[in-house]
């Protein structure tokens, strides 16, 4: 049975708790669409804009009923994202700063899709299954992208906030990691940091100062980044920030929404699938420059060398600086703290091959989805997690904090020097969600303190060549996979056909998985040629478009 279709009467909680006639009569101002059915995915609930009024009044709700059930702050995200500019979403941030817990997700799934007049049951049966304690205080603080959907909606999230007698603080305009910030911050009494914009800009940037201050001591090179913005937050906010950083960094805006339209064309999701740069951007041969997306946790990097050949440089291959940089580090204080890498499937077999084999480190692979990652990096001392399309953090254990900052007093010179280097790195990143303003904060001090230009660390190792295709299907869940994506357990047949046609190829590996953002399969191809590639990427497709109920056009060869 449906979770809005529970008997009428829940004798367990007292009613009179929640104003349940409020909610009704605010609800019809935020009716839901006929027929409107959406589920709270990887990235929460993304739409057309226009679809989303009643979602956000009821997440409003929700992140009542969870800031009562863990007696704590709750954040309410309001953004699409990489998303063109028309759609909106919503994502509630529970109190460590981290993704919605998968029980609640379901939850802002039957709540969001409860016609008007089960709304009231819907929500006593949520507040039963959770043991929510009704007599507990609310707080729920909000952000928003720079959408122009965005603000009314936020007013929606705050309408369904207020009736449940929840308070809020709205912060109006922030990147996605700064409202997770925000919510840990609150949570933690401070300790993680003040709760404020002005809060986020000092930690970051004075971790990043004293990180950096041998480096731009040596007065080697002022140094210069280009930022495309995607046209969206990051750029209002690196703009306010950026004169905290050291004289040593100058960041340069382009797209920084005073023309462009957010996401056209540019930001880091554009720049990664089509592996080319944005629009709107100078590059001179060898610049270094990087892309942000819509709400400012993803980033990439990229450059053109002399020959106009455009290079770029991924998740993966951020992820392998960082952990070079953290394991030379380690070795310095010497004192066994375990370091481990979290990728995906989609990782490039080259960036897997050389940080298993070159550089020592374990890694490991989970399902797509940050929260995947971020759960498996948190079972290292570090845990470094990318994905390649610039999703990423590096995660320290409370022990391994402790750890550092008690080398970082006590122990002699050398050791005394790397441990308060990983101190200042443990403040440098958002320790909630990958943050496109921190990372890059980081990235810049390791390419600062080694000397390294950004072909010397795009030359670590060379990326297979690959390819991503996208085939529709009648019913996209008749996939399902396991071994992190990387099997096809349904429908049967499919994964024999993949592992003949991979057969086919040199260092080639396909896996078909279906999209937990659009309603299609992704296919993915990597091979020893460009050609081999795209013939597999097609081949595979073809197959998931026989059996697995393609529908509409084939897959073409040559795309
Ligand atoms: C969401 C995920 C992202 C993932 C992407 C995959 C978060 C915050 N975002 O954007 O990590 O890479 O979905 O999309 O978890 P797909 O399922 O359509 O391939
Ligand atoms: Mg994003």
């Amino acid at each position: 049975m449906n979770c809005w279709g529970q008997p009428d009467f829940c004798p367990e909680v007292d009613k009179t708790d929640m104003d349940l006639d409020a909610v009704t009569k605010q609800s019809v101002l935020h009716a839901k669409p006929d027929g409107l059915i959406l589920q709270y995915g990887t990235a929460g609930f993304r739409t057309k804009a226009e679809h989303l009024d009643h979602v956000m009044f009821r997440m409003g709700l929700l992140a009542v009923l969870r800031s009562k059930q863990t007696k704590s702050t709750i954040g309410v995200m309001v953004t699409a994202s990489h998303n063109p500019e028309e759609d909106n979403g919503v994502k509630l941030v529970d109190p460590l700063g981290e993704m919605l817990a998968a029980s609640w997700e379901e939850h802002a799934t039957c709540l969001a899709n409860a016609e008007e007049q089960h709304l009231p049951r819907v929500l006593v049966d949520i507040s039963e299954k959770a043991a929510v304690d009704l007599h507990q205080d609310a707080f729920v603080v909000i952000g928003r992208d720079t959408r122009p959907s965005s603000e009314r909606l936020s007013q929606s999230v705050i309408d369904g906030v207020t009736v449940l007698g929840g308070q809020f603080y709205d912060y109006g305009l922030l990147t996605t990691p700064q409202l997770h910030y925000m919510v840990f911050c609150r949570n933690s009494n401070g300790q993680y940091g003040k709760a404020t914009v002005e809060g986020y800009y000092q930690k970051l940037s004075s971790a990043f100062v004293e990180l950096t201050k041998q480096a731009f001591c040596r007065g080697d090179d002022h140094r210069t980044l280009k930022v495309d913005c995607a046209n969206g937050i990051g750029a209002l906010k690196l703009a306010e920030m950026k004169h905290y950083f050291s004289p040593g960094l100058s960041v340069q805006l382009f797209n920084d929404g005073t023309k462009g339209k957010l996401n056209h064309l540019c930001g880091a999701d554009f720049v990664k699938s089509h592996q080319k740069p944005p629009q709107g951007i100078e590059m001179r041969a060898n610049e270094r420059c990087c892309s942000f997306d819509g709400d400012a946790d993803r980033i990439v990097y990229y450059y053109h060398d002399a020959d106009g050949q455009f290079h770029l440089i991924d998740g993966d291959k951020i992820a392998t600086l960082i952990s070079s940089f953290l394991k030379e580090l380690l070795l310095e204080i010497g004192d066994g703290l375990s370091l481990g890498v979290v990728q995906t499937a989609y990782a490039n077999g080259s960036s897997t091959r050389y940080l298993e084999e070159v550089m020592k480190v374990p890694v490991y692979c989970t399902k797509t989805g940050v929260k995947h990652l971020h759960h498996k990096a948190q079972e290292f001392d570090i845990g470094v997690y990318f994905e390649a399309n610039g999703h990423g953090t590096v995660l320290f254990s409370k022990a391994a904090e402790t750890k550092i900052k008690q080398l970082a007093k006590e122990s002699e010179d050398e050791k005394r020097k790397a441990a308060k280097m990983l101190e200042n790195i443990i403040d440098l990143f958002n320790q909630t969600i990958g943050d496109a303003i921190s990372d890059m904060l980081v990235i810049e001090a390791i390419l600062a303190l080694k000397g390294l230009t950004v072909q010397q660390w795009d030359a670590l190792y060379t990326d297979l060549p690959n390819r991503q295709l996208k085939v529709k299907v009648a019913d996209r869940q008749v996939i399902s996979t396991t071994d992190a994506e990387r099997q096809v357990v349904k429908p049967p047949g499919l994964q024999e056909a993949i592992n003949d046609l991979v057969k086919k190829y040199r260092l080639s590996r396909a896996f078909v998985r279906p999209s937990g953002t659009e309603d299609i399969v992704r296919v993915y191809a990597e091979a020893d040629s460009q050609e081999n590639t795209d013939s597999l990427a097609y081949e595979v497709s073809l197959a998931v478009f026989q059996l697995a109920g393609g529908i509409g056009e084939r897959p073409q060869r040559g795309f």
